[in-house]
């Protein structure tokens, strides 16, 4: 027989580490393609690039600080992309300052009304007006792992191209971005102070928000502005996706539509599932938190399902999730978890269903973090949804459920005891690997040939556990002359 060495790995990276891999400003990196790869050490070769720019160019930005000279314009230019190397910090592009009039020819951060523009690894901060704008037509932008810091206003508009018509910039893609104020919002530009969002698309179809942490997107009282949506799709917008986002200490985290005067629905369909919501206690004055409506709400929105949230507002808002209006109808809002109740106002129709409204912060994990991942204590939670075809994962991607059934709000709970290799043996040219399970949970099986890397590949996928241990056969496991094994919850 050839001599062999084997040696087992004791498993100990659980689905939710692996899951976890990416996070608001440090998703895995884009592969570097296009047509054209420009490769751009200073802002002057920046602007020089911008200037002679084709279709397919992608811009490849060293690291480093480059203070914008002038707006960045992909126009009518398409498949371009402008970008950094890897994760959001290592590439800044700077305005003159959020509350600085004299822009100097820098008003936003990337202005493009082209097809497919993507922007990806790197920040923007200190614009006097939008970070990012798409114009008429723009359409399927990308922007994936970028890092927006005080904005004169909207961090990312969407403008329309025809508002009645429902004309405007389609299936836009924001994955993994950090929309933040370092310090406060941005004073009086001419709208009044504190006129903001993260996110803000007309008449927008087919959208998908992910991924993404928005972080105090709040105003004081004394702003014009109250209850700027972090997330605002509106006038003519249908079809948007927000999923898997972290809201903290936001006026209001996601606004499917606003207006019922309107002659059109200002928004229709979409989902918001599976985000985390937290307000720090005494966010809101007293006379705020009376006037306040929902940190999710569906105005003016037929057949949106706000499903699987997790909201914790510690007091600052009458209401977690509110739908509005007479043509908000065949609404939904299920398995939501919350210490703030559901509201149907004006005659909005919706099913409430499976809404546990009485959470408390010693239900999650670190909530003054925005973390809302379930303790194991949180059994009025876990295991006491009802099954929704339409949320199949969780906030951290998982699929739903684990363990002995669905659990209410954005996590789906996953043990934290990692499965345990116990056997390595050989068995004519097979390899067993033995491992202790959890009933209702299900383990992958991977092998690789160094530990070192990231060359791990399948070996069994979806082993159900049954509370004891499982043995999985690697076939023709001798074939080289060592390999490592490691067990993981599956993903
Ligand atoms: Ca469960
Ligand atoms: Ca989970």
């Amino acid at each position: 027989m050839t001599q062999i060495r084997l040696v087992g790995l004791v498993a100990w990276l659980v689905a939710q580490d692996l899951a976890r891999a990416v996070s608001p400003g440090d998703a895995p990196q884009l592969p570097v393609t296009g047509a054209r790869i420009v490769e751009v050490i200073t802002e002057a070769q920046l602007q020089s690039a911008m200037g002679n720019l084709r279709h397919g160019d992608t811009l490849l930005l060293a690291d480093g600080a480059y203070n914008l000279t002038g707006s960045l314009y992909v126009n009518g230019r398409h498949n371009v992309t402008i970008r950094g190397t890897r994760g959001s910090t290592n590439v800044v592009l700077a305005g003159k300052g959020m509350d600085n009039p004299n822009h100097g020819g820098v008003p936003v951060g990337i202005w493009s009304n082209s097809t497919n523009t993507t922007i990806a690894h790197l920040t923007i901060r200190d614009t006097w007006d939008n970070e990012i704008i798409f114009n008429s037509g723009a359409q399927s932008p990308r922007v994936y792992c970028v890092r927006l810091l005080d904005a004169g206003s909207q961090f990312i508009k969407s403008n329309p191209t025809d508002v009645t018509a429902g004309v405007g910039v389609n299936n836009g893609v924001v994955e993994y971005c950090v929309f933040e104020y370092t310090a406060s919002p941005p004073a009086d530009h001419g709208s009044g102070v504190g006129y903001f969002n993260g996110i803000s698309a007309h008449a927008a179809r087919n959208w998908v928000i992910r991924g993404n942490l928005f972080r105090n997107l709040h105003n004081p009282d004394t702003a014009a502005y109250l209850w700027n949506p972090a997330v605002l799709f509106w006038r003519n917008s249908s079809n948007t996706v927000t999923e898997q986002n972290i809201f903290i200490n936001v006026d209001r985290a996601v606004a499917y539509g606003l207006d019922n005067s309107t002659p059109y629905r200002d928004h229709a369909g979409g989902v918001i599932r599976n985000n985390f919501v937290y307000l720090a206690p005494g966010l809101m004055s007293a006379g705020r938190r009376a006037g306040s409506d929902g940190l999710l709400i569906a105005w003016n929105s037929p057949g949106t399902q706000i499903d699987h949230n997790s909201l914790l507002l510690n007091g600052n808002a009458l209401y977690a999730i509110e739908f509005r209006f007479p043509t908000t109808t065949n609404g939904a809002a299920r398995n939501n978890l919350a210490d703030a109740p559901i509201r149907l106002r004006d005659n909005a129709v919706a099913i409430l269903s499976t809404n546990l409204q009485t959470a408390t912060a010693g239900m999650f994990v670190n909530p003054a973090a925005g973390d809302l991942h379930l303790r194991p204590s949180a059994t009025n939670a876990i295991d006491r949804a009802a099954t929704l075809g339409n949320v199949t994962n969780d906030f951290d991607g998982h699929r739903r459920p684990r363990g002995g059934g669905h659990d209410i709000g954005a996590d789906e709970f996953t043990t934290n005891a990692p499965p345990r290799v116990t056997q390595l043996q050989l068995s004519a040219s097979n390899c067993l690997v033995t491992f202790t399970t959890l009933l209702g949970l299900s383990y992958d099986v991977q092998r690789a040939g160094e530990i070192t890397g990231n060359a791990w590949s399948l070996v069994a996928a979806d082993l159900p556990g049954t509370g004891g241990i499982v043995q999985a056969v690697d076939t023709n496991g001798t074939a080289e002359p060592r390999r490592f094994y490691r067990v993981t919850l599956s993903p």
